[in-house]
């Protein structure tokens, strides 16, 4: 039979058919491989005479994450605050960056717009390209919209803690009954109150993962590609840089930059190009060999 994995779980795999969820354990095959079940991953199984099962193949991956632990996502919800916590719009980008190198597709969501409005944030990933949507958990404000962008469509909730993605889950679907946390006292012990991911059905026809989170400091060296990658990943840099003067134009402060002349024109975000150049002195650091070696790790 085949299904999809909804949660890992003390070396169970929950897996749903379209019927039913059984845990499955995977098989020897699969260990001897050195492939591990993802969240996410679409499997062949059979059930076995005590109601389990046993994951005999993993179908190929469109694509996948390490953090969140998650395959064959089709989008990236990434919920930011311009309340407390206040999102750094460095984060975004940088999920934005390793999303548009994995065959998937982000959605920028501001939440606690009872707070604080995300009108401004929202604006710069609207002009860069991406859906946006502005929300609250508190007042269900944007929740219809939201709906609307994730129905029919597997998607992963990321973002820094305390940003509200489990309250937006729980709002969208009540009876999903997520475990929300105190925000100073997450932040504080640096504990994130979603443990393990799993994908949840939700009745407006979506498949969401509710993950942990990430800080800073979890993706500093994660999954980065090489610097010469980079401009390809800032999606609004592509009407531009076929017009750089020099072919290997970094956009940095080279002369006859098409990209930095959008920037002064106001066409480019200020605070997208500034997490380009941090993130192209990331990936600077990061010499080939311990690049490779993480690939080969995940
Ligand atoms: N005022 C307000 N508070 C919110 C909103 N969304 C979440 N919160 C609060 O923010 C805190 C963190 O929420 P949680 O869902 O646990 O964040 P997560 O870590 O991203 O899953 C909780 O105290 C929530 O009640 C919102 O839209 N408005
Ligand atoms: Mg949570
Ligand atoms: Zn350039």
């Amino acid at each position: 039979m085949e299904g999809i994995i909804r949660k890992a779980l003390s070396g169970f795999y929950y897996v749903d058919d379209g019927t039913s969820l059984t845990a499955c354990r995977g098989r020897g095959k699969l260990r001897h491989a050195k492939v591990t079940p993802l969240v996410g991953d679409r499997v062949e199984f059979t059930p076995l005479d005590n109601g389990q099962g046993a994951i005999d193949a993993i179908l190929p991956r469109k694509n996948q994450f390490q953090r969140p632990a998650v395959a064959n996502i089709d989008q990236l919800v990434i919920v930011a605050s311009q309340a407390i916590p206040v999102t750094d719009p460095f984060l975004i980008d940088r999920v934005i960056a390793i999303a548009e190198g994995n065959h998937c597709e982000s959605i920028v969501c501001v939440n606690k717009c009872d707070l604080a409005s995300g009108g401004e944030l929202a604006a710069i990933y609207e002009r860069a390209g991406f859906q946006t949507v502005q929300v609250s958990a508190e007042t269900g404000e944007g929740l219809d919209r939201l709906r609307e962008l994730i129905s029919g469509k597997v998607s992963a909730f990321t973002g820094n803690s305390g940003v509200g993605k489990s309250s937006i889950l729980n709002a969208l679907e009540p009876g999903v009954a997520l475990e929300t946390g105190d925000v100073s006292e997450k932040l504080g012990r640096g504990r994130h109150t979603t443990r393990h991911v799993e994908l949840i059905r939700l009745s407006c026809g979506a498949m969401v993962a509710d993950t942990p989170g990430f800080s800073s400091f979890d993706t500093e060296r994660m999954e980065l590609c090489r610097k010469e990658e980079l401009a390809g990943r800032f999606r609004e840099f592509a009407p531009y840089r076929e017009r750089c003067q020099f072919q290997d134009c970094a956009h940095l402060k080279e002369k006859g930059c098409a990209v930095l002349a959008a920037v002064k024109a106001g066409e480019i975000s200020k605070s997208r190009h500034a997490s380009y150049a941090r993130l192209y002195e990331q990936a600077k650091q990061i010499p080939d060999w311990e690049r490779d070696q993480q690939r080969r790790q995940s």
